[in-house]
């Protein structure tokens, strides 16, 4: 433990544990698959790493412990939340949070565009268990609070840190199943490295987020139904009808290519368009531009296109849209905005 001094001069870091496998726990420590996430509580956590108190004074708070395949938009808002009202604290310097990682990409992403605050916060989590030979969170994890305590990370938006890497939480995906490499930023890039006990930073995001973001989630304690159907060869529209009749305010099709509309489906994405419905084409490709008037004429049909947001981040940034507009036009600077 630090002395008082010592303490005095570290940054005050607070820890927020949601479950995930970096909170898990596998039947033997060659158990990399599965094993059972959102068994081991913060506290645990922790103890686990005692290296922590070395950089950063912190404390622990266990807002959920579950898998986060099964986060909801209702956890999202709270956790939102949770993180303002904490980031509001003159004494607190940042926030950590430990998330499973199969939808740590959109929890991070969510945050970006409503947390009102230039002081780090930092996902976290791990693709093996923590009872795993080489298990990656603890490292991940002293990692993060070192992240999260740095004057260096403020004002980058939303991050990720995973296996010594720093990624901003609007480009980075989540690639591979079960290896500890799967986060990365495909093309655009991550921000930086952690070596060394420091964050190493090379670039930063060129669009707006936290502090600059004009979402505002103090007051709302649901966001408007947005759904995703996937595109592929002979796609039908089942889905998409079925999610417009049980009152979808958008639709992100995550079309193929450069987000085309297969001609079977066109009719039902224009018809849902006129049931008020925003249509936003996004892409299953993964990277690049969804180009305006390119693959349709979105101009005529009235639809939004998703810039270079991959299909589940285009759902979350069309939920805050709504909550502010139902004007294509206004929608479409927002995704050239954020
Ligand atoms: N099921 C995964 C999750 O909670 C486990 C993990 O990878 O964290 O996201």
């Amino acid at each position: 433990m630090a002395s008082a001094a010592h303490a005095q001069k570290l940054p005050n870091v607070t820890i927020l544990a949601t479950g995930g496998t970096i909170a898990g726990t596998g039947a033997s420590s060659t158990t990399t698959v599965g094993y059972t996430a959102a068994t081991v509580g913060v506290q645990q956590l922790i103890q686990a790493v005692p290296e922590m108190a070395k950089v950063a004074n912190v404390t622990g708070e266990q807002v959920f412990q579950i898998a986060s395949e099964s986060m909801t938009n209702e956890h999202w808002l709270a956790l939102g939340k949770r993180v303002n009202a904490l980031l509001a604290q003159p004494n607190v310097d940042g926030i950590v949070i430990t998330h499973g990682t199969d939808t740590m990409e959109e929890t991070a992403y969510f945050l970006n565009l409503v947390v009102k605050s230039r002081k780090p916060v930092v996902l976290v989590g791990a693709m093996r268990p923590s009872t795993a030979l080489s298990a990656d969170g603890p490292i991940n994890l002293y990692n993060a609070v070192l992240l999260a305590g740095s004057a260096d990370a403020a004002g980058k938006g939303v991050m990720i840190a995973m296996g010594d890497q720093i990624h901003g939480a609007r480009d980075v995906t989540k690639t591979n199943t079960s290896t500890p490499d799967s986060f990365k930023t495909p093309e655009l890039g991550m921000l930086g490295y952690i070596q060394g006990g420091k964050p190493f930073f090379y670039r930063s995001s060129a669009r707006k987020h936290t502090a600059e973001s004009e979402f505002d989630i103090s007051a709302l304690s649901s966001l408007p139904q947005v759904d995703i159907v996937y595109g592929y060869a002979n796609m039908n529209t089942v889905a998409l009808d079925a999610f417009v009749a049980a009152g979808a305010k958008g639709i992100i099709h995550a079309g193929v290519g450069d987000g085309s509309l297969a001609a079977k489906v066109k009719p039902g994405l224009v018809a849902a368009r006129q049931k008020g419905a925003i249509i936003v084409r996004s892409s299953r490709v993964g990277n690049g531009i969804l180009a305006r008037n390119g693959e349709a004429n979105d101009d005529e049909l009235d639809f939004v296109v998703s810039d270079t947001l991959n299909p589940q981040k285009a759902r979350i940034l069309l939920m805050l849209a709504l909550t502010k507009t139902s004007s294509t036009k206004d929608i479409q600077r927002i995704f050239y905005t954020y």
